[in-house]
């Protein structure tokens, strides 16, 4: 059941692949990280190790893909499908959650590049009374700083009861807005980080409202058909994955139970703040092609860029979070977690390397933080010996 492929499909075991790594190629140095002028090779067999202890760690199945400079590296682990115990594949499509934040944001800072919204306007301004504080604005969302409560902490409380009651379930934005507005605000507006779905919920309203178009007919126009994104989705509400997929297993608060196929769902809760579907080669694309450029105007880039410290090693831009790594490289991108799947795709700052990573199982502390050591094996390499233990010098 454990595949890793590299290159163009060849399935080699884990002492060809570290034989086979390709030599570091010089890269652009972060500005931030004066010591990373040569990004090192990515640590395939490092990342396969990751994907299996996401395994032991309860993951039903882990994927990994890297592109890195026109070279693909693909390792899986594990099953897509519980029942039939079809293996994983770098293929499978997949649920991304907030990977979904990106996306919307792409589309409101093109929007602003297109002189139909300002980013320090206040949301007010195009949704005239929407929300109960007119100081609240563009920015404020995208970067969520707008201190509107998370309606989502609330109704995922408990894990899966909670999912089962809105599994099915359409909402309108005005009704996940609404829920919101029931509780106080985090903060005053702009004056601190506070992650909310309910900020990308706006977000949606605006898009619609601005473009007369739902957020799927704008992804689709703006995004997917542009990159060619040909495995990406926006089906709201619909509850299928189209095509073939990773089913999603939610792992339930109760230590022991049995885990909760989750896959089937309308994604409504979540919408334009992460009902989106696709795969890792797609997510790179996306990645690659909007830190090269290819999405937005150097200064639309540079306003999603603008990152605010949100802990000592990761920042929040405008739908985009970056991550400082332990070998001092920063990469730029976004987490997903939704029921049944946690993604992490993330890319250098010029869009030359890439990784997505995705475990199908949700709820479950370990495997996300584990499968944020795919980040340090695609990006800082082999870990360097430590000094003394070998013939590395400190
Ligand atoms: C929703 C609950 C988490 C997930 C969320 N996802 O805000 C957005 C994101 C779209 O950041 C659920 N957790 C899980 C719970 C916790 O139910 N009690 O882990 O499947 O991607």
């Amino acid at each position: 059941m454990v595949s890793a492929t590299v290159g163009r499909g060849a399935v080699l075991g884990a002492v060809a692949l570290s034989l086979l790594a390709v030599p570091a190629r010089a890269a652009t140095a972060e500005p931030n990280t004066p010591a990373a002028a040569v990004l090192p090779a990515p640590d395939i067999t490092g990342l396969a190790t990751v994907l299996r202890s996401a395994l032991d760690q309860g993951a039903p199945g882990a994927l990994a893909r890297i592109d890195d400079h026109g070279e693909t590296y693909r390792v899986t682990k594990g099953v897509a499908d519980r029942g039939t115990r079809r293996a994983i594949a770098t293929a499978d499509r997949f649920r991304v959650g907030s990977v979904t934040k990106t996306f919307s944001a792409v589309v409101l800072l093109q929007l602003a590049d297109e002189h139909r919204l300002a980013l320090d306007a206040p949301v007010n301004r195009y949704l005239p009374g929407l929300l109960p504080d007119d100081r609240i604005t563009v920015r404020h969302l995208l970067g969520h700083r707008s201190g509107l409560y998370d309606y989502t902490d609330d109704m995922f409380a408990k894990s899966v009861s909670g999912f089962e009651a809105v599994r099915k379930k359409v909402f309108t934005y005005r009704q996940l807005i609404a829920l919101s507005l029931k509780k106080p605000r985090t903060n005053a507006p702009g004056a601190a980080y506070s992650y909310s779905n309910t900020n990308f919920v706006v977000a949606g309203l605006l898009i619609e409202k601005l473009t007369g178009h739902g957020v799927g007919t704008e992804y689709e126009n703006r995004i997917f058909k542009p990159l060619k994104l040909r495995d990406t989705f926006y089906v709201h509400p619909d509850t299928a994955i189209p095509g073939r997929y990773a089913r999603g297993y939610l792992t339930a608060d109760t230590v022991g139970a049995e885990l909760v196929d989750a896959t089937a769902q309308t994604v409504s809760w979540a919408q334009s703040a992460g009902a989106v579907i696709s795969t890792a080669k797609d997510l790179n694309t996306l990645y690659s092609a909007l830190l090269g450029g290819k999405l937005l105007s150097s200064a639309g880039l540079a306003e999603m860029e603008r990152f605010k410290r949100v802990t000592s090693t990761t920042a929040y831009g405008l739908g985009l979070r970056r991550r400082d790594l332990s070998c001092g490289i920063s990469v730029y991108g976004h987490t997903g977690a939704v029921q049944g799947y946690y993604t992490y795709a993330f890319a250098t700052k010029d869009g030359k390397r890439s990784l997505t990573a995705v475990a199908n199982t949700s709820n479950n502390e370990k495997v996300l933080n584990t499968l944020a050591g795919a980040l340090e094996s695609a990006f800082c390499g082999k870990p360097k010996k430590l000094p003394g233990s070998g013939a590395a010098k400190g």
